[in-house]
């Protein structure tokens, strides 16, 4: 049924586009829009679409009409409706990435009753906007957001913005493949290796370490590089195309300016698998909002973001030269990039190609002084089976399945269970070096201030363990060693203050996302900790988050690298109301 038949016009709805600019995605408008403070109603259509990247024309699923879909700028407080309909022939969903609302209306299928729109369906999400900031929107079913569903959401705040700005964008990250997204975990599945031209494995080191002893391995001398591991360890699935509002680098987005403008860029990640490292040369950038959330400017030269992530940014282009936004996956088989200039069809300088990043021995959490100071007991890592770990693989620790590590002392190896949850003030941008240049400032975790006060200062009641687990072999991802839906959910009481500690026991960064609620990232910020929906937690390494438990329901928490969530990195948080017994 077309939903203008249940009484919603099409005229409407397209007026709204035309705010959200779903035909100016790729052009400037007004920084200073003024909102309407009445209540929003929407259509989208979801239906299959071609996509043209810089020249070539490929598939892809489109939401609204458009690849990316179209920013929604919707106002705090509004009542917003969106009459979502399937144009497909298979199930689908939308998910409000970042926003605060009732399960139902989340649109992760399987969780708090919501099910799959079905071909041919509308259903109907309604909700209040309860905060401000950068988010956005994607589907939650099969790998659809790998094939373009995926859009911008922008909510003006209802009180005074404190980011002053005369220039307002929106730069959405994505990674496009011309595969579909089954077939791309097929291939994963079957063989880890496939989208790794430089197939190496730990089988090396653990046998080194067999014979030489784990001490004479983790030297200085010997580190992942030697060791020729590579980028490919970083991600597991290349050969993608890297986007800016959908467009390639020969496309060249462009965001205009007058010289002298405050420009705010609100940076989202949108990729299915891709980490990025950002940078603007020639133009330092302070950071204003971190997954949407108002944070104590921080000026940087470049920063990290995990799928999933938002970073807001303001800058001050001087004079009519080309500045080049640069997007570089970590594993550096491409980039993004696009264009802030004083008029359209300008270009700058596409920067040297940063080296591929490598996991170093301290990514692990092995650095030099944890050995020296006889961190890790040697003796049981050498008890350690290592023909359990033949068949394994590089890329994923996973050798560190569980029961296979009986021996190891698990505690004791230095980074991976750090109390403080951010041992190096580095910690989030030191892995994989991104080859930050010697004076230049590259964004930390623990830079990141909220701008407020948390309201929540209680101290966590409850601790719970979320290890970060896999085997890169069988291409299985895992939390706390279970696949989804085989391992037992996340219970919490309704208004209990809990820590999630994250132990990342692979060796990839996962970016781990809850919904429904704000995980507050303990990065010794005090009563300002950053309240983040996704934490980067980088190889080997522990971070850890509080939250007040105030949103009751069932709630997705999984790894955001979409094949990952795919093959099981997936559980339920459950925020249950309890009833005190008799
Ligand atoms: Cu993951």
């Amino acid at each position: 049924m077309h939903p203008t038949s249940r009484g919603f016009s099409r005229r409407d709805a397209l007026k709204l586009a035309g705010a959200a600019g779903v035909a100016g995605l790729v052009t400037a408008y007004p920084g200073r829009i003024s909102f309407a403070a009445t209540d929003q109603t929407l259509d989208l259509a979801i239906e299959r679409t071609r996509i043209t990247i810089d020249g070539h024309t490929s598939r892809g699923i489109a939401i609204g009409g458009s690849i990316p879909a179209p920013t929604l700028r919707w106002r705090e407080g509004q009542e917003v409706v969106i009459h979502v309909t399937n144009r497909l022939n298979e199930p689908t969903s939308i998910h409000w990435h970042g926003l605060l609302l009732q399960g139902v209306m989340d649109g992760a299928p399987g969780f708090n009753g919501f099910a799959p729109i079905h071909p041919g369906e509308t259903y109907t999400y309604h909700f209040k906007l309860r905060q401000a900031g950068t988010y956005w929107y994607h589907s939650h079913s099969a790998g659809q957001e790998q094939e373009g569903m995926y859009g911008a959401i922008v909510i003006e705040p209802a009180e005074r913005d404190p980011v002053r700005a005369d220039q307002d964008y929106v730069m959405l990250l994505s990674d496009h493949t011309t595969e579909s997204p089954d077939a791309v975990l097929r291939k994963l599945k079957v063989s880890e290796g496939y989208y790794n031209n430089n197939k190496r494995t730990l089988v090396d080191f653990f046998r080194d370490a067999q014979r030489d002893g784990l001490g004479a391995t983790v030297t200085d001398r010997l580190d992942w590089a030697e060791m020729r591991m590579d980028a490919t360890d970083l991600a597991d699935v290349t050969g993608y195309q890297f986007l800016v509002n959908g467009k390639g680098p020969r496309d060249n987005w462009t965001a205009l300016y007058k010289p002298g403008e405050r420009v705010r860029l609100r940076i989202i990640n949108g990729s299915a698998m891709t980490i990025f490292d950002v940078r603007i040369p020639g133009l330092a950038m302070t950071v204003v909002a971190a997954d949407g959330q108002n944070v104590a400017p921080v000026k940087v030269d470049e920063f990290r973001m995990g799928v999933g992530e938002t970073y807001d940014v303001v800058v001050i282009p001087q004079g009519d030269k080309p500045f080049t936004v640069f997007a570089e996956p970590i594993d550096r088989t491409g980039f993004a990039r696009a264009t802030l200039a004083v008029r359209d069809g300008l270009e700058g300088a596409i920067p040297e190609r940063r080296p591929r990043a490598v996991l170093t021995m301290a990514d692990m959490g092995m650095a030099h002084g944890g050995m020296a100071h006889g961190g890790m007991d040697h003796g049981a890592m050498a008890g350690m089976d290592h023909g359990a770990m033949a068949g394994m693989n590089h890329g994923a620790m996973p050798g560190m399945d569980h029961s296979s590590m009986a021996g190891m002392d698990h505690g004791s190896m230095p980074g991976m269970n750090n109390p403080g949850g951010m041992g190096s003030k580095d910690q989030a941008t030191g892995w994989a070096d991104a080859g930050t240049p010697p004076g230049a400032k590259a964004l930390s975790y623990a830079d990141l201030k909220s701008l407020t006060k948390a309201k929540d200062l209680r101290e966590p009641a409850h601790e719970i363990e979320v290890r970060l687990t896999g085997m890169m072999s069988r291409y299985i991802w895992t939390l706390n060693g279970r696949k989804f839906d085989e391992g037992d959910p996340i219970r919490v009481a309704y208004g209990d203050r809990v820590r999630i500690r994250f132990v990342n026991e692979t060796m990839m960064a996962h970016p781990m996302h809850l919904h429904g609620m704000f995980m507050e990232l303990e990065n010794g910020q005090k009563d300002r900790l950053p309240r983040k929906h996704v934490v980067l937690v980088p190889p080997g390494k522990t971070m850890s988050v509080q939250l007040t438990a105030d949103e009751p329901g069932e709630w997705p928490f999984h790894c955001h690298l979409l094949y990952h969530m795919a093959s099981g990195m997936m559980t339920r948080f459950i925020v249950e109301r309890r009833t005190a017994s008799l």
